[in-house]
């Protein structure tokens, strides 16, 4: 039987067991070599005594080169000098795939490695563990949000990701080919999500990728991400979807703490649970915060990347990770935020993590007469919308709703410094391949 190294315990002592990895070091002391296995729980020492093991098993094991495959069967025999609290004796020595040389980068070296080169040979990169640790939090966080969403009443669903016409802007839209007429890659579930809300399906959400040609070189942006978005219908205020995006992130890092605890270990890293309920702060005082702390930025402007920062650090003080920024000057805001009536305000937010935005939402304008207006205000036309506006021509009650960068989310969770760590094989204006 294959053993995963983590179900070799003592009781395993004494029997034969096979298991196969990674060639991660070989040493060769003539009496005695010594392989070194790595598998996705953690590493086994093969220990061939030259006494106790056939010349072919010698031979196939100090002719290893680092990072091949290797099957290994043998008897597992407890050792006080092991971490592991045990060694096996090599019987067998399968090679199931040589390792070429020099290798491209390193997997243990404690050298620096550029971060371009370790995207380069990314499938590499990932034989560390700390980098797989990642993306095992991140499906965590992915399970424990369907868990939430669930218990909410929310039904998940998939929105087309080839569409004709963008919802944030036109400046990041990717557009492509679609047999001979133009199309986008969509940046956002936004339009369909909200045409749902006239349907009865009133709480709905999505985790799928959103699209974005986003032409800056930075640490939280890339072209392509997964967008967890939610919908709600019938609601009284934006309030409601603040109140069910803050329980899902308590329960989500709540949850990462304890069932992700091994992964946590692995990367060296706590997670604190955000103290809740997370303030509000309007977006006028946000301003004033960072005005005072001596940034130039005048009211009617983005905080940005430096602004947000600042924020993050100022809330730090009073021990907040989570935080709030609400109503937004319309203008700020998309066409589908409502206005806040006889203010230059509108009924949206985001939500920031440690001095970065992870979210934005707000309550819809779901009144027909108005969503066109809006529109038209933003320079659209509306009758390129025109399959979305139908949707709010014949019944739409009142909705809201979020969207939040899942890459975001868990970067800040991890405090990672680049949101390119949490990607697999991430998109930018630089990279297309791997
Ligand atoms: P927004 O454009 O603010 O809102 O996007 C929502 C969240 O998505 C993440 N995000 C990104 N992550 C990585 N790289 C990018 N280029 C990138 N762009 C956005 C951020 C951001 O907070 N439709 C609205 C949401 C809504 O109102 O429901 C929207 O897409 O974490």
């Amino acid at each position: 039987m294959m053993y995963d190294s983590r179900f070799i315990t003592a009781n395993e002592y004494d029997k034969e067991v096979t298991v196969e990895g990674w060639a991660q070091e070989v040493r060769n002391l003539g009496g005695i070599s010594f392989l070194i296995l790595r598998d996705r729980y953690g590493l086994v020492q093969i220990t061939a005594p030259k006494k106790k093991i056939t010349p072919e098993v010698m031979q196939a094991i100090t002719s290893l080169s680092r990072e091949s495959v290797v099957r290994i069967t043998g008897i597992v025999k407890a050792s006080a000098q092991v971490k592991s609290g045990y060694e096996i004796i090599p019987s067998t020595v399968t090679v199931q795939s040589s390792a070429m040389t020099p290798l491209p980068m390193g997997v243990v070296d404690k050298v620096d490695v550029e971060a371009e080169t370790r995207f380069n040979h990314r499938y590499m990169d990932l034989r560390k563990p700390e980098a797989r640790a990642v993306f095992e939090i991140k499906s965590l966080v992915l399970r424990l949000i369907d868990e939430y969403m669930a218990d909410n009443g929310f039904v998940e669903v998939f929105t087309p990701k080839l569409v004709a016409s963008g919802a944030e802007g036109g400046s990041t839209l990717f557009k492509i080919d679609y047999f001979g007429k133009p199309a986008y890659l969509a940046q956002s579930p936004q339009l369909y999500k909200q045409m749902l809300m006239s349907t009865g399906m009133d709480r709905i959400f999505e985790i799928g990728p959103a699209f974005r040609a986003e032409p800056s070189d930075t640490a939280r942006h890339v072209s392509e991400f997964i967008s967890y978005d939610g919908e709600m219908a019938h609601i009284d205020s934006q309030t409601e979807v603040m109140a069910m995006i803050e329980g899902c992130m308590q329960y989500v890092i709540s949850e990462v703490q304890t069932r992700g605890a091994r992964s946590l270990e692995v990367l060296g890293t706590q997670v604190v649970l955000p103290k809740a309920p997370y303030p509000v702060i309007s977006y006028e005082k946000a301003i004033s915060m960072v005005q005072a702390a001596g940034f130039k930025i005048e009211l009617g402007e983005d905080l940005g990347t430096e602004g947000e920062k600042m924020l993050g650090d100022l809330m730090a003080q009073d021990g907040h990770e989570m935080y709030w920024i609400a109503e937004y000057p319309e203008e700020a805001k998309p066409f589908y935020i409502m206005e806040k009536e006889g203010t230059p305000y509108s009924f949206s937010f985001d939500l920031d993590y440690k001095g970065q935005e992870i979210s934005s939402g707000g309550q819809r304008e779901h009144r027909y007469d108005r969503l066109v207006q809006r529109m038209e205000k933003k320079g659209l036309d509306p009758k390129s919308f025109e399959f979305y506006l139908n949707s709010f021509a014949y019944g739409m009650p009142s909705h809201g709703g979020w969207g939040i960068g899942v890459e975001r989310l868990v970067q800040k969770m991890l405090g990672l410094n680049n949101i390119r760590e949490t990607i697999l094989f991430p998109r930018d204006r630089n990279r297309l391949v791997p």
